[in-house]
């Protein structure tokens, strides 16, 4: 989940040999983000548990970030439930002493000779690799959506999926009072965390109907539906209807005129499709689309689409053997959550550990079934939380004893309170297992 920064950094720590080209560990971690933390951690703590010798800053992560966020509680913020201060951490205050930080952030991949390319034009070998390098959210490519973000105040238009603009949303929603519509938007294609667009919409309108203010509200998405999952998707449309929510489907937003306070779409699918429609707006809630960092696109690990091309069961590459990846860079055709994450990690600990130490992935290899989750807030004090896997099957937690397509109060507290505990506190020490909580999976062989 984290978005690597394409900045130059200055090296805050030093290491001579990474800077010469001869540093090399015996497990490089790409990303200092959700995935890359628990997956560095959970892999330190499984070979120490296997008694395999492991030294100080055998284990590296690279990342030139200095923060680390936790970015499912974005929403959260946006919806002015929390300051975004609370959800962010140094980076080097999450890395152990006994894992090496590289400050320097990943440009590209020599899998031939097991070397990772850096900013600064240095090398870093490595025995055993990890993808965890998170999506490029591309701002610019709704026309004007950067220009009108500067300034939410006067252009009205904000996004949750930005530390910088997280908090303005909250102040833009809080202060409005109507005067035309409010339009929250979804891009079509893949985003991190695709139920964050309605979200926001959903808190959006339940304050001020709190607060008694008659706003009309639309949600206007590129996608052809509310949700991937039938199931959850038929709910969610129903709970959006039921607040007088607008919906428009496959009508994807192209370009914003801050000036004119017009928002311009395409219309995707049926009679119209290619058609541009004009929409004046009260206020603008944007999420960009998203995709492969561009590096990773242009690397040998990539596969067509640009994300890293690893076995949907292993997450190990299709052609490196000593390459893994998990979270939003990986290939894993599920839903881009934290969540996922903590049903990855395990997986990939498990293989990589055992090709460490035995040369291959034994004869029955740990497998992801594709678990992910979504914890929909339907408004305040009221929360879905979809869970499934691979097929857009459900997997849920809960289900065998509450109706999950129904928005819950306890999973409203279980996400606003439980789980960024269980993150900062578990989760990035490798000690979380998502809903089996600290108790890891056993794999046992077949
Ligand atoms: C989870 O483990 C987790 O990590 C801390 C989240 O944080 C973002 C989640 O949203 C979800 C859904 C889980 C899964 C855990 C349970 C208990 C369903």
């Amino acid at each position: 989940m984290s978005v690597i920064s394409r900045a130059v950094p200055s090296i805050s720590r030093s290491y001579a040999t990474a800077a010469t080209g001869a540093a090399k560990h015996k497990v490089v971690v790409i990303g200092g983000g959700a995935g890359g933390l628990a997956a560095a951690n959970q892999i330190f703590n499984s070979l120490k548990a296997q008694n395999a010798s492991l030294n100080p800053g055998d284990i590296a992560i690279v990342d030139a970030n200095k923060n680390h966020d936790y970015q499912p509680g974005w929403t959260v913020v946006g919806s002015g439930l929390a300051k975004k201060e609370n959800f962010r951490r140094s980076l080097d205050s999450l890395i152990p002493a006994h894992i090496a930080h590289i400050p320097v952030n990943a440009a590209g991949f020599e899998p031939e000779s097991n070397q990772v390319v850096l900013s600064d034009g240095s090398k870093v070998g490595y025995e055993y690799l990890v993808v965890a390098a998170g999506i490029q959210t591309n701002w610019n490519k709704i026309k004007g959506l950067e220009e009108a973000l500067k300034d939410p105040n006067t252009t009205k238009v904000s996004s949750i999926y930005s530390y910088e603009t997280a908090d303005k949303t909250w102040d833009l929603v809080e202060g409005y009072r109507g005067g035309g519509q409010a339009i929250f938007t979804q891009p079509f294609g893949v985003i991190k965390c695709a139920g964050a667009p309605q979200k926001i919409a959903y808190m959006s309108d339940s304050y001020w109907k709190q607060q008694s203010r008659p706003i009309s509200s639309s949600f206007i998405t590129g996608m052809p539906t509310m949700f991937s999952v039938p199931h959850y998707s038929k709910a969610l449309d129903a709970i959006r209807e039921s607040k007088g929510i607008a919906g428009e489907f496959s009508t994807n937003l192209v370009e914003v005129r801050p000036a004119d306070k017009v928002a311009v779409f395409e219309i995707l699918a049926g009679d119209k499709k290619g058609e541009k429609i004009e929409k004046e707006y009260g206020l603008l809630h944007a999420v960009p689309p998203m995709g492969p960092l561009d590096w990773i696109k242009k690397s040998p690990l990539a596969d067509a689409a640009g994300w890293v091309d690893v076995d949907s069961a292993t997450l190990q590459h299709k052609k490196y053997e000593n390459v893994f990846s998990l979270g939003d860079s990986s290939s894993l055709p599920t839903s881009k959550t934290a969540a996922a994450i903590t049903a990855q990690t395990p997986v990939l600990t498990h293989n990589l550990t055992t090709h460490l130490l035995t040369s291959s992935l034994a004869a029955s290899p740990a497998t992801y079934d594709g678990y992910t989750s979504c914890p929909l807030f339907t408004g305040r004090g009221e929360l879905l939380l979809a869970e499934f896997k691979y097929g857009l099957e459900r997997k849920e937690t809960f289900g065998k004893w509450i109706d999950q397509s129904k928005p819950n109060r306890l999973f409203y507290h279980l996400t606003k309170d439980v789980f960024p505990r269980a993150y900062f506190g578990q989760m990035l020490k490798g000690n979380w297992y998502g809903p089996k909580g600290v108790f890891p999976p056993q794999f046992v062989p077949t």
